[in-house]
């Protein structure tokens, strides 16, 4: 962590918008490659994706090998999953559907090392990542590995104030397509309708006032741009699919 490669938090001080992508598919080759692009960090989504944990190992370590940090989504807020991600040496997790205090406390007891936590020691994958001493890791991973909880539901909006001052707990994580559902009634899917961008702009707002930090699945750079205006700064840019199609249509275009 003192490796500036593994920490997110230097760069997030500048105050410029921190970008990654977000990788649903599995390899190691790709993730490598991608990781080696001008983005921040890379995410690998382990809870839509079709990535198993065999496949996430080595994708982190190919994208750790490129200097870059690794970012996991979990499947969900279990204990296990939290504690396996940041043992594989990501530098930040992003849990899905934390609609409660309760979920949250969850989340930070199984992210973050005793005072704060109950996370587990064991395995040397991280401290291999992170490029520092065992004793360094232990010393420095509470406040360098960064935990996020989604705001995804109209009941973690409601809660919002309780999920935001819980201790330990780094940042809030907005995904817009399930909150635009629960919003919508499960009308649809809009990223950046008058509901979502009003709900999303409370979220900045409690992330603010409790020093979190601001970041959501955008997707796309018209969406980043309008999240960057509502006071996010952490975005999922781009997923690896688009990345592909986007360049297949390019490869193409004017030959066809
Ligand atoms: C959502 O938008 O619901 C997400 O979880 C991000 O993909
Ligand atoms: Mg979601």
């Amino acid at each position: 962590m003192a490796a500036p490669a593994f920490s997110i938090r230097a760069a997030l001080k500048t105050g410029k918008p921190y970008l990654f992508p977000w990788l649903g598919m599995a390899g190691a080759a790709h993730a490598g490659q991608i990781a080696r692009l001008n983005f921040d960090a890379v995410t690998i989504d382990l809870q839509h994706g079709m990535i198993d944990h065999g496949d996430a190992v080595a994708m982190v370590a190919a994208i750790v090998a490129a200097d870059k940090p690794a970012i996991i989504r979990v499947r969900w807020n279990d204990p296990g999953l939290i504690g396996f991600a940041l043992d594989m040496g990501a530098s930040a997790v992003i849990v899905p559907m934390t609609n409660s205090r309760a979920d949250v406390e969850a989340a930070v007891k199984a992210a973050k090392y005793p005072p704060v936590g109950m996370r587990s020691w064991g395995g040397y994958q991280m401290v291999q990542a992170a490029g520092v001493s065992a004793g360094e890791y232990l010393q420095q991973a509470n406040s360098q590995t960064l935990l996020f909880a989604m705001i995804e539901t109209t009941e973690a909006i409601d809660a919002l104030d309780d999920i935001a001052t819980v201790p330990g707990l780094d940042g809030l994580f907005i995904g817009p397509s399930d909150l635009s559902i629960a919003l919508s009634k499960g009308k649809g899917i809009d990223k950046t309708s008058p509901a979502t961008l009003a709900a999303m702009t409370k979220v900045a707002a409690a992330c603010k006032k409790n020093n979190l930090v601001a970041g959501a699945f955008a997707g796309s750079s018209d969406v980043v741009k309008t999240y960057m205006e509502l006071g996010f700064q952490f975005f999922a840019a781009v997923t690896d699919g688009d990345i592909l199609r986007q360049g297949a249509k390019a490869a193409l275009a004017g030959v066809r």
